[in-house]
């Protein structure tokens, strides 16, 4: 036992650089999760109607992932379900069944959509003409990923009772898309569709705008996208400007580079902000490591990430920096604001966030079992430390957690595979004693990566 924390200890404070892997998950969930008593119901509705010959199909990308939704498509502050699945009894034909709530409270099923290709890819909700009625957007996976097709579709009458269940969704329009995202860009009520193309080989890199209204859906604008994006890997919406609601889009290069374009809409067109004209890495957003926008201080402005190295890595090779991210709002003119610092650690699934206080003095090593913070004084000689995070792997921190904590660690958190430790040193030798860390300021700054 001594000797694993012997181990764990020295392998902290010795300065092994490693590589960072990239371990992301987009799976933003928008919606809390439905009670699973409400789930079976549906499912059995659903078996019931289709006599059980179904096979339930996961939407493969875009925020929305479950294969039966929970929305309210009228409304009525009651959610119906939707359901994609593949229907065995007819070739495994790929369907969307919509499920309504009748007076008493049964779950009845409306004629399904049938869909084309293969897979679904993408879903989405949104009530495109603002008449409180949703739509129902579907991407469709065909034979390669290269054809993609998304359908909307719409209740054929107002949907306020489902027609007692003779409703039917039809299908008003169809596109090839990359990715799409829903959003009501110009908050005036009615959801925008926003299509992104991405084709290496047709040399497209392309967002455009669709609306619907009494004529149907029609694409409004289009806007030329950053040439040498590889893919794109996330939308966000939220404000990006001055009152103005936008969509930043990420995207990553060959190698897992990353960067950032916004777009904004005004008068019905789709505007670009920032971003580039050629290749990416001259952007302002590029960053060499994966890092995706976010809100990070959930006051709804979108911040994007960029990355800064920290004091001491003028000579280490790129990939071995233990990058800090720095969340930068848009300025609505020409710049970048930095608002906050965090590190994060992907490969290990966490993050501090950095105290404004700290300066470019403050700068951190990296081990495979966690971080420590260090004030580099006296030009660069001295290092005096503010706190560590240890990183300990289940099966050996159940053994040994009593004696981490006795060497003054404290826990974070632990998830299914490992436990995480903090410890903050004495102030006193800092240059500032403000640079330094109580136990629970380090509680607040540390959260976990999902
Ligand atoms: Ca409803
Ligand atoms: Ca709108
Ligand atoms: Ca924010």
């Amino acid at each position: 036992m001594r000797r694993l924390i012997t181990v764990l200890l020295i392998s902290l404070s010795a300065f092994v650089l490693q590589g960072c892997m990239f371990d992301v998950q987009n799976a933003e969930i928008m919606r809390p999760p439905k009670l699973p008593t409400e789930l079976e119901s549906v499912k059995t509705a659903l078996f019931d109607y289709y006599g059980g010959g179904l096979r339930l199909m996961n939407p493969s990308s875009g925020v929305l992932r479950a294969a039966i939704q929970f929305i309210d498509l009228n409304g009525d502050q009651q959610d119906e379900a939707v359901a994609f699945f593949k229907d065995e009894n007819e070739q495994n034909a790929l369907k969307a069944a919509i499920l309504y709530k009748d007076e008493s409270g049964v779950w009845e099923t409306l004629a399904p959509i049938v869909g084309i290709g293969y897979d679904v890819d993408q879903v989405g909700f949104p009530d495109l003409n603002g008449d409180g009625n949703k739509e129902i957007v579907v991407g469709w996976l065909g034979g390669s990923s290269l054809s993609k097709g998304l359908s909307v579709y719409q209740a054929n009458d107002g949907l306020t009772d489902f027609g007692g269940g003779t409703g039917v969704y039809e299908e008003i329009f169809r596109e090839v898309y990359t990715n799409f995202h829903i959003v009501d860009m110009d908050l005036d009520g009615a959801d925008e569709l926003v299509t992104f193309l991405l084709s290496r080989p047709e040399n497209r890199a392309e967002a455009r705008l669709y609306t619907l209204d009494a004529d149907g859906v029609s694409r409004q604008d289009s806007v030329t996208l950053s040439s040498d994006a590889h893919r794109y890997e996330r939308m966000t919406s939220g404000l990006v400007e001055d009152g103005r609601y936008g969509i930043v889009l990420d995207a990553s290069l060959t190698g897992g580079a990353t960067f950032s374009e916004a777009l904004v809409e005004i008068d019905g067109k789709l505007i670009k902000r920032f971003g580039v004209s050629g290749s990416s890495e001259n952007a302002p957003t590029y960053r060499f490591d994966f890092r995706l926008t976010e809100d990070v201080d959930q006051n709804g402005w979108i911040e994007i990430p960029t990355l800064i190295s920290p004091l001491g890595y003028d000579r280490v090779a790129k990939r071995d920096v233990p990058w800090i991210t720095q969340w930068n709002r848009w300025d609505s003119e020409e710049n970048l604001i930095p608002v906050m610092k965090t590190y994060d650690d992907q490969r290990l699934g966490f993050r501090v966030t950095m105290p404004l206080i700290w300066n470019d003095t403050v700068t951190l090593t990296r081990n495979d079992q966690g971080i420590a913070f260090v004030e580099v004084q006296e030009d660069g000689i001295k290092r005096v430390k503010i706190l560590e995070v240890l990183v300990i792997k289940r099966s050996d921190a159940d053994l040994a957690d009593g004696q981490i904590k006795s060497l003054g660690y404290f826990e974070l958190a632990r998830t299914m595979n490992h436990y995480y430790y903090g410890k903050t040193f004495s102030n006193d030798a800092l240059t500032s004693v403000e640079f330094g860390m109580s136990d629970d300021q380090l509680l607040e700054a540390f959260e976990l990566l999902n």
